[in-house]
């Protein structure tokens, strides 16, 4: 094999940006949509930083052509969005009416991406539950109730869109779900045992009931997407888990096995039992019986119920052992190493930091572990006071260059020195959007939004990613659409220099080994020191 093509990912890889219906849509009371959970939350005093609500968001709902031709100069493949379940259906359950007009918005989107040449990449849940569900029976509180509703709403897309989308995700982020929004109350619905911050909730029980419905409403749904559509439809279906890397602060035992506790709750959780059959043995052993136990018939729906593994990271954590929160296995994070510097470049908000060698950490430890291809459904990046800055200099947003120029290489890295089969890449997101409890203050674009004006303004961010892909994907399989109109002046990343580490992760070694290709036969270990070369000099130079 050739230096030029181990360099390259393969062929058929998927690329592009991810963005999620309340994040982006607004136009909230319009066409019969039924209110979401995120709605009302997000205009208490208090629970978004700047109070600040998504009934605007980016106005994607009436701009959303505009949005497409942004993806058309970014060159991108494919366009990771998701539904609104009470856009589609307004209540929300099983015996409620669908709204056509909801259906129609989609429908619209989905053509006018596949006459453009990008593959919709669908996620049914982005945590914008129908208010009524939760009004009637507490939503994901409610097993039985909500899986029943939820594979309703499931089966009424696979009817009305599958003809067309070939790629479902049935969930993003469980654990964001059910910690964020029943454990820590700071997502809608926000319950809590806090009680300066709700009035209801039980932060010891209900996150773990709501994760178990949250698990089984996917494998539900995946399994009548199976059995009813797959056959005539050909399309992929699996779930999405958020996942950040977990490093060992330094070598002590207690440490090194806090980083494993860390990763069983925020990863295994979910994934153990959908991908190898049963909870962490962890997380048995530190909930009890608080943790929810699946009958023997759900559990032959849950494993094997996703067909890939959808990966959505951000950062990585230095792992020390202690403390009480549950919610990271009594484990407490870190980003300042023993010796007082720092793991990488501080995002604007708390938890993230650059830090690209846990990227590819990570994808080694997932691939071992699961042993799926891997979709990485969301990465990225938000620049420090971003917000506050002029635009000429929000669009020069080096730090975020930065993070994805680290990214790629670890990516091309875990694919063609590691043997990971990694199969798409989704940078979050498309546009600056409402981030949730940051409101509008924290901004994951590759695109500059004004929100004054809803103007939109590519950063070179989004130039750096466009170029990347375009130079790192053979031509042949580009979409004609993507090659008439690429965004080509792209931005040149800084050096990327290899950070010093505190010793290397213990509960990770690179596969190295086993390569197995893409139809499961095993091929011989691809390595070119020449390509690595050459690869490491590009990326200096930032071609
Ligand atoms: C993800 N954390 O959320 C979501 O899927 C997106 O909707 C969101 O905009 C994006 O990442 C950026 O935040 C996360 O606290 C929210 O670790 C919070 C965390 C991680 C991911």
């Amino acid at each position: 094999m050739s230096a030029t093509t181990t360099t390259k990912l393969p062929k058929d890889f998927i690329w592009g940006f991810a963005t999620a219906s309340f994040q982006i849509e607004g136009a909230t009371d319009v066409d019969g949509r039924g209110k979401s959970i995120w709605d009302d939350f997000s205009k208490i005093p208090g629970k978004t930083l700047d109070g600040r609500d998504g009934d605007v968001a980016t106005d994607s709902y009436n701009r959303w052509r505009e949005d497409l031709d942004l993806l058309t100069q970014y060159g991108v493949k494919s366009y990771r969005f998701s539904l609104s379940w009470s856009r589609i259906i307004p209540l929300g359950g099983r015996n409620d009416p669908v709204n056509e007009a909801g259906i129609k918005f989609y429908s619209d989107l989905i053509d006018a991406l596949l006459e453009r040449g990008i593959t919709p990449f669908v996620t049914l849940y982005h945590w914008d539950l129908p208010q009524a569900l939760h009004d009637r029976y507490l939503g994901w509180l409610n097993k039985e109730e909500i899986v029943q509703d939820y594979v309703r709403y499931a089966r009424v897309c696979f009817e009305r869109f599958g003809d067309r989308v070939k790629h479902w995700l049935t969930m993003n982020e469980p654990w964001c779900i059910s910690i964020l929004g029943y454990g820590r109350g700071v997502f809608a619905p926000g319950r809590s045992s806090d009680r300066l911050r709700s009035t209801e909730g039980d932060s010891s029980r209900e996150p773990w009931i709501a994760g178990h419905s949250v698990i089984l409403a996917h494998a539900y749904a995946a399994k009548a997407y199976r059995e009813e559509f797959k056959e005539k439809q050909g399309g992929q279906i699996g779930i999405t888990l958020n996942g950040d890397w977990a490093m060992p602060y330094d070598d002590s035992p207690a440490n090194i096995e806090a980083a494993q506790h860390a990763l069983d709750v925020a990863i295994g959780w979910f994934a153990d039992p959908i991908y190898l059959g049963s909870y962490p043995a962890f997380m048995k052993q530190m909930l009890g019986d608080r943790l929810p136990e699946f009958t023997p018939e759900e559990l032959a729906v849950v494993k094997g119920s996703s067909e890939f593994y959808g990966m959505n990271t951000y950062t990585t954590n230095l792992c020390k052992a202690g403390g009480d929160d549950e919610f990271q296995g009594h484990v407490e994070y870190t980003f300042t190493r023993p010796d007082g510097t720092q793991l990488g470049e501080q995002a604007h908000c708390a938890w993230l930091q650059d830090y690209a060698p846990g990227f590819r950490d990570l994808l080694n430890y997932l691939y071992k572990r699961y042993r799926k291809p891997i979709y990485v459904t969301e990465n990225g990046f938000a620049v420090k006071d971003e917000n506050t800055m002029p635009l000429e200099q929000a669009l020069k947003d080096d730090a975020r260059v930065h993070y994805y120029a680290g990214v790629t290489d670890a990516l091309l890295n875990a694919v063609n020195e590691d043997g990971v089969d990694v199969r798409a890449y989704f940078g979050w997101s498309l546009l600056d959007n409402f981030e949730w409890a940051d409101g509008y203050v924290t901004r994951f674009g590759v695109t500059y939004v004004d929100y004054d004006t809803q103007k939109r303004y590519p950063k070179d961010s989004g130039k750096f990613l466009s170029k990347w892909f375009k130079e790192h994907i053979p031509e042949s399989e580009t979409p004609k659409a993507a090659t008439t109109n690429v965004i080509v002046e792209a931005a040149k990343p800084k050096p990327i220099v290899a950070t010093s580490v505190t010793g290397k992760s213990p509960v990770v070694e690179r596969l190295h080994i086993e390569q197995v290709s893409r139809d499961g036969a095993p091929k011989k270990k691809r390595k070119a020191p020449f390509a690595r070369f050459t690869a490491y000099v590009s990326a200096f130079l930032g071609l």
